[in-house]
């Protein structure tokens, strides 16, 4: 007798939720989202905020409730305002745009993009060809393009690569944006080390330790969830390759949702297993929501799936040791 017949009936397949760690916000984003809060706090509203500071819907519509103005051209601010730089960085144009515009700035760069910017100035210096691996049009791969437009090539992905054309191939360097897909940047890597074997890789990793650690979580669950839920904003670039690193690692069905109440009840037919994750600009209470709106499922079993322990932390930006609103009043005195 097989062990479901002895049963008076079959029980009922047991639920849970792997839950990814780490997940959530990272340092840049944390030091970015707080650095917004302090300046409204020092300087009162409003602060101007040049592009949404973290890719998130509700982590914006919280601190634009709070007073912070979010523009996408650094045009819109009036003279004499403080604008702050969003965490994924700007190209020295905007700063030059912000002098011009008489504004106080605050720069809320994560540390990990400003590496990558010192990085592609100094391979320019020395006359490099800069092979960027990156999303075409992504804000942070903008930035970092702008510190040596004539030295740059976007190398968006591995199909990209049969394109590229180089000036000097014993002088090629690769970098990346910090939120790739570590497998598909190797494959990128690799087909461009084939086309240029003299390619010169970059002193560090580029592609930062949260991007890595948040993929390996969702990799080490992957295989075992019929369904994982990532919850992060559509246009959030690291969120969506969580997605991606889900469905290669062999879950059934990978969604990316900003809320709980974004997670249709169909998803769930069938599923014993969920996992669970959240991008780099997610605050935790999101994650809150959507284990509560699973446990009311069924799904209330929760383990932990850590595959990395993070203790980083960035100061804040310099400038909020500043009177920038004495600054900034000062700059339209002085017209
Ligand atoms: O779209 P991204 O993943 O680059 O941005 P995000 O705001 O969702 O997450 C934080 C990542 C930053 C600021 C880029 N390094
Ligand atoms: Fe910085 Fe990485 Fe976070 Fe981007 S994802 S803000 S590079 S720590």
């Amino acid at each position: 007798m097989d062990r479901m017949s002895a049963a008076a009936a079959p029980a009922p397949a047991s639920r849970r939720v792997l839950l990814a760690a780490p997940r959530g916000y990272c340092a840049g984003v944390d030091r970015a989202v707080i650095a917004v809060e302090k300046a409204l706090e020092q300087y009162g509203a409003p602060v101007y905020v040049r592009h949404e500071i973290v890719h998130n819907k509700y982590v914006v519509e919280t601190l634009r409730k709070k007073g912070a103005i979010f523009v996408e051209k650094t045009e819109e601010v009036p003279p004499g305002n403080i604008v702050m730089f969003s965490a994924h960085g700007v190209a020295p144009v905007v700063h030059e745009e912000a002098a011009r515009g008489r504004l106080a700035t605050i720069d809320a760069t994560c540390p990990l993009v400003t590496k990558v910017h010192k990085e592609a100035v100094r391979y320019a210096k020395d006359d490099f060809d800069i092979l960027l691996i990156g999303h075409e049009g992504h804000e942070e791969v903008i930035g970092t393009s702008g510190e040596a437009p004539d030295h740059i090539t976007i190398v968006d992905g591995p199909d990209d690569v049969d394109k590229v054309v180089v000036r000097d191939e014993s002088k090629v360097v690769w970098l990346s944006q910090t939120t790739l897909s570590v497998d598909e940047t190797m494959q990128t890597v690799d087909a461009l080390k084939t086309k240029f074997p003299l390619l010169v890789s970059p002193p560090s990793d580029d592609i930062c330790y949260a991007t890595s650690n948040r993929q390996a979580a969702v990799k080490a669950m992957g295989a075992d969830s019929d369904l994982v839920i990532v919850v992060g904003s559509k246009n959030s670039s690291n969120s969506i390759r969580l997605v991606e690193v889900a469905l290669d690692a062999g879950a059934r069905a990978a969604h990316l949702v900003d809320y709980a109440s974004e997670i249709d009840e169909a998803w769930l037919d069938g599923v014993t297993t969920v996992g669970l994750t959240s991008g780099a600009s997610v605050p935790e209470v999101l994650v809150e929501q959507v284990l509560e709106w699973l446990a009311e499922r069924g799904f209330a079993d929760v383990e932990i799936v850590k595959t990395a322990e993070e203790s980083i932390t960035f100061s804040l930006p310099k400038e909020l040791r500043r009177d920038l609103r004495a600054e900034a009043a000062g700059l339209v005195a002085d017209q």
